[in-house]
């Protein structure tokens, strides 16, 4: 059980504006902190992700992991399963009901996010300035017709099933790095995610992912200059 073991997620310390509220260890926090499971953080100092220590957690280089007593584990998807099968909050007792939770948390992850990073790529990291602005109206495309889809699945219900789930921790957790002005064409969308980042396990998770980035913001700042 995971609640028997000494849990840290890894994090970072500091990341760019840009990147703050939306580094992927808040899905760990958050499912951690709706399942009630007390757990610690490894800040990863800025830059050193890739070296050793990390990448014996994390295959990539990135965060999240998560270590569980003599254990440990990658891929926030993943690790989000993990605690959510110990957890009443975030799955239903029946097989169907986990059945759906899941489809909808790898439906997140494969048919929704994809677009929503690949448009990340283009804006924030791409150094083809040309080819970003060339590809860009065809993944805004592909993002608009998932979120037509989640809005046709949304409308005049509250959660992706009958109750909340880890599906939609992962969901929310995927809609939150798109732009609001995009969600805005998305009416039962944007309820849908306002209502999941309501919740307070989502508030605390975001709060204690936040609070080192405040902390180091000034040390960061003058190391960049
Ligand atoms: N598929 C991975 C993606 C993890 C990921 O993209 N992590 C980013 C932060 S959100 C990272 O560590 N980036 C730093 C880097 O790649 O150097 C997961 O969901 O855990």
């Amino acid at each position: 059980m995971l609640r028997d073991c000494e849990l840290s997620v890894t994090a970072f310390d500091w990341v760019p504006g840009f990147a703050q509220g939306l580094v992927r260890d808040l899905r760990v926090r958050w499912a951690l902190e709706e399942a009630g499971i007390p757990y610690g953080v490894d800040l990863l100092n800025q830059g050193t992700q890739g070296g050793a220590a990390n990448l014996a957690r994390q295959p990539f280089g990135q965060v999240p992991s998560l270590r569980m007593g003599d254990g440990s584990m990658f891929e926030s998807g993943a690790i989000v399963w993990r605690i959510a099968q110990e957890s009443d909050v975030l799955l239903p007792s029946d097989a169907a009901g986990r059945d759906a939770a899941l489809s909808w948390l790898f439906a997140a992850l494969n048919t929704v996010e994809p677009p929503i990073s690949m448009l990340a790529q283009l804006e924030i990291f791409s150094t083809d300035k040309e080819a970003a602005t060339r590809l860009r109206p065809e993944i805004v495309d592909a993002i608009r017709l998932r979120l037509s889809a989640l809005e046709r699945e949304l409308s005049g219900r509250d959660w992706l099933t009958d109750r909340f789930t880890v599906g939609d921790l992962m969901m929310a957790a995927v809609l939150r790095m798109v732009d609001r002005d995009m969600l805005g064409n998305f009416p039962a969308v944007s309820a849908y995610l306002d209502r999941c980042i309501d919740r307070p396990a989502f508030r605390k998770a975001l709060a204690d992912q936040l609070r080192p980035f405040a902390q180091n913001e000034a040390r960061y700042a003058s190391m960049m200059q």
